[in-house]
Formats: structure tokens, C-alpha cells, sequence
């Protein structure tokens, strides 16, 4: 291949979406539009709120627009205020969706083999002002839940989850979203599961659900009743019909992930100072997450430049770290002192493309060009 020629014509993107069944999602739709259904507690979001409550084993499934209303919903109902403690080493949403709410994101570090939030440092953040902790399982991977429901139980906080990364993934023979006070979900178009754009809190709590469902319709009770607060975070037919069309290929999902998750690893488990972040069974396998050790000839940056001057649109998910973007970084500006994990995490992490988009044969040409980083130049 000349320097000129990119390993692929057209781009490889990390968040191709998997669309398990067009047709199966077009008759949802037509049916929706025959109805004149299209928005406000309709029949295809019923049946995906049924559904996947069913799935995971939870009593109430709230279906709202996406993953960051969801988040919002959940701790304006659980009524968190003052400070959540909350990983820095996650996306942008998470810790926005507090700061939105006037509450402080405290941000503790998170556990290198695991990427989650380290309970040892949770505990040190712990103060009279702490409300809650907002934990992420991520890349697919369960957060420590048993050490988080112990702090949490010890010191009266509420326990919440963003599930954002985990729809489909389980621990200790739990599926999440069964953790906690309350797991919120997201079905963005990038995500495993994905109903174009759509989120969901999930919890056993009936008050909370009933509030929950509240508030996602401005508060109303009744055609003109308010009884509470409330936003507008309902979700359309549409993006139900799209996630009800997704859900039964939700098994062989996983088997295309874990598939292109093994061919990555088989590779580079060969190449010096490379290593695939482990995400143990029982993931979604939706993320495939490079980590360059110092002892890597090249650096992290300079495999990024290779990769996509090659059109294949890798990601430095969650570069540089919440704490460093704003406005935490002009609020806090010490934080990075206490999260030496996650500044190192944030220097190491490359996100590879993966899903039903990627082929076997798509990994070994990505992996040829990691190589070919690696190799000494001629002088
Ligand atoms: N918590 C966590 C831990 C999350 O990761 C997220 C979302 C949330 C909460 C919030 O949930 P939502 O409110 O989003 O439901 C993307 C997604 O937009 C975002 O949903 C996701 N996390 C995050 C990890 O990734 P960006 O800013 O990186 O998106 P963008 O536009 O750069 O797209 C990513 C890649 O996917 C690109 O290569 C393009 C490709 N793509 C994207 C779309 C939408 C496609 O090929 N087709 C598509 O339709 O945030």
C-alpha cells in the first residue's frame, strides 16, 4: 500500500449504529403513522418499556427521549443536591447532567484493571455535603457494586448508575440495571443497543418510577393537572419502533462484538507495549478499547495519526478527563491531583472501531497499520 493509498476508502467510524432488522423497523413505523400515534405514551413505547423491563428483570422501565435526560431525570427525583461523587473518567454527560442540576460533581478516581470508580477513593471524597454517588459501568463493564451499595448503605447516600455503556451486560449473575437506587440507560444511535436516539431509567422503586413518569410529561396527572415540576423527556414512536426492532438481535450483537473483541485481541496481544482493556464475560463487548503502555515504540497520539490518516475514525475516548474540560477545569482546578488513574488512563486509550459494520477481515487491516506504526523507520 503507498503512503498515498488510506487502508480504506470510505471511513470506519467507532459508532457505526447496528441496525438489526430495517423492515421489521419501517412496518413499526408505517403502523405508527397509520395510528397517528407518533409521540406522548404510545403503544411501540409501551411495549419497549415492557420489554425491556422484562429483559433485565426490573419492575419499571421509564423510556425518555435519550441518555442524558434520563440521567437528569433520575437525580432530580431522587433529589440529590450539594455533592455526588462521580467518576472524571466517563463521558461529558454524566457529570454535566449534575452540574445542571446546581449539584458539585465530586470527582473520584477510578480502579486502573477496571476502569470503574475505585471505592478507596470514593470513600475519601465522602463529606457532609454528599447526597449520592454517580457511578459509570464503563466500556461495558460492570462497576465494583457490591463495594459502592456498602459505602452507599454506610453513609445514607443514593446510589445511581449511568448504565450507559452496560445495556445487556450482567455481574455476579445480575443483569445490570438492577443496581442501585436506579440504572439509566442510553440508546443512542452509537450505542449496543439503539433506538435513534432514546434512554431509560430502570428501577424496582415505585415512587420513584411514578415520579419519574411525572416529570418526563411536564409534571401532568391528568389532561390539566399538574401535581409536580417536570420537563419534556418523552420518547417518539419512532425511536421505539427502532428499538423494538433491535431487540431481538441483541444475541447475535454480542457475538459479532465479541468476535471483532477477540480477532483485536489475538492481534495485539503480539505487538510490544499494546494491550486490549478486558472487559470479563458477561459485557456487551460493544467497546474495544486499545491501551498504549510506555514501553509502546510509538506513542498513543501517533497511532491515532496512523489510524485515521488510514480513514479509520478511532477515538481517544474520554481524552483529556471531565475534570479538564469545562466548566470543571476553571472550577476545580486541582482536581487532576487526586485522579492519578485517571490521567494516565486519559494518555493510553485509544476506542477502535467495532459492531456489525466491522468485519474480521476489517480488524486484521487495522491491525496491520498498528503495526506498521510500530516498526523502527529507516534511517
Ligand atoms: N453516559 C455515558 C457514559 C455515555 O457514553 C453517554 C453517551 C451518555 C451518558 C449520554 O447518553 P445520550 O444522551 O447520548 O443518550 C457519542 C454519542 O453521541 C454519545 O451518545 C455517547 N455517549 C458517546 C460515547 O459517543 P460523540 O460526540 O463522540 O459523537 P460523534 O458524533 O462524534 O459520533 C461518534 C462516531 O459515531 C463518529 O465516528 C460518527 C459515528 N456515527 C454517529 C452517528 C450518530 C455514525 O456512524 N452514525 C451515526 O448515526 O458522542
Amino acid at each position: 500500500m503507498s503512503p498515498d493509498t488510506p487502508a480504506f476508502v470510505e471511513p470506519v467510524h467507532v459508532g457505526r449504529p447496528n441496525i438489526a432488522d430495517p423492515d421489521a423497523f419501517l412496518e413499526l413505523v408505517q403502523g405508527a403513522i397509520d395510528r397517528r400515534w407518533l409521540s406522548n405514551d404510545g403503544p411501540l413505547v409501551r411495549e419497549l418499556e415492557g420489554r425491556i423491563a422484562d429483559l433485565l428483570g426490573v419492575k419499571h422501565c421509564l423510556a425518555v427521549t435519550n441518555g442524558t435526560i434520563a440521567l437528569e431525570l433520575a437525580i432530580k427525583a431522587t433529589g440529590l443536591t450539594g455533592e455526588v461523587i462521580v467518576p472524571s473518567w466517563t463521558f461529558i454527560a454524566t457529570v454535566h447532567a449534575l452540574q445542571w442540576h446546581g449539584i458539585t460533581p465530586v470527582f473520584a478516581d477510578v480502579d486502573p484493571e477496571t476502569h470503574c470508580l475505585d471505592p478507596e477513593s470514593v470513600r475519601s471524597k465522602i463529606t457532609e455535603r454528599t447526597s449520592g454517588i454517580l457511578a459509570v459501568h464503563l466500556w461495558g463493564r460492570a462497576a465494583p457494586v457490591d463495594a459502592l451499595q456498602e459505602l452507599a448503605d454506610e453513609h445514607g447516600l443514593v446510589l445511581l448508575y449511568d448504565a450507559a455503556h452496560a445495556f445487556g451486560v450482567s455481574a455476579g449473575g445480575r443483569k445490570v440495571g438492577t443496581f442501585g437506587r436506579a440504572e439509566v440507560l442510553s440508546f443512542h444511535a452509537t450505542k449496543f443497543f439503539n433506538a435513534l436516539e432514546g434512554g431509560a431509567v430502570v428501577t424496582d422503586d415505585d415512587d420513584l418510577a411514578q415520579r419519574i413518569r411525572l416529570m418526563r410529561n411536564f409534571g401532568f396527572a391528568g389532561e390539566d393537572t399538574v401535581v409536580s415540576e417536570g420537563t419534556n423527556g418523552k420518547m417518539s414512536e419512532v425511536s421505539a419502533a427502532m428499538g423494538l426492532s433491535n431487540l431481538g438481535g441483541l444475541d447475535d450483537l454480542i457475538a459479532v462484538n465479541r468476535r471483532n473483541f477477540d480477532a483485536y485481541t489475538r492481534r495485539v496481544e503480539a505487538l510490544p507495549g499494546l494491550r486490549i482493556h478486558g472487559v470479563g464475560e458477561g459485557s456487551n463487548f460493544q467497546y474495544v478499547v486499545l491501551l498504549v503502555d510506555e514501553e509502546c515504540p510509538a506513542t498513543r497520539d501517533d497511532i491515532l495519526a496512523a489510524l485515521r490518516s488510514n480513514n479509520i475514525l478511532a477515538r481517544r475516548y474520554f481524552w483529556p478527563g471531565c475534570h479538564r474540560m469545562e466548566p470543571y477545569r476553571t472550577l476545580q482546578p486541582s482536581a487532576g491531583a487526586e485522579l492519578p488513574v485517571t490521567e494516565r488512563l486519559a494518555e493510553q486509550v485509544i476506542v477502535l472501531p467495532s459492531g456489525t459494520a466491522v468485519s474480521e477481515a476489517d480488524v486484521d487491516v487495522i491491525c496491520d497499520v498498528i503495526e506498521r506504526v510500530l516498526q523502527p523507520t529507516a534511517p
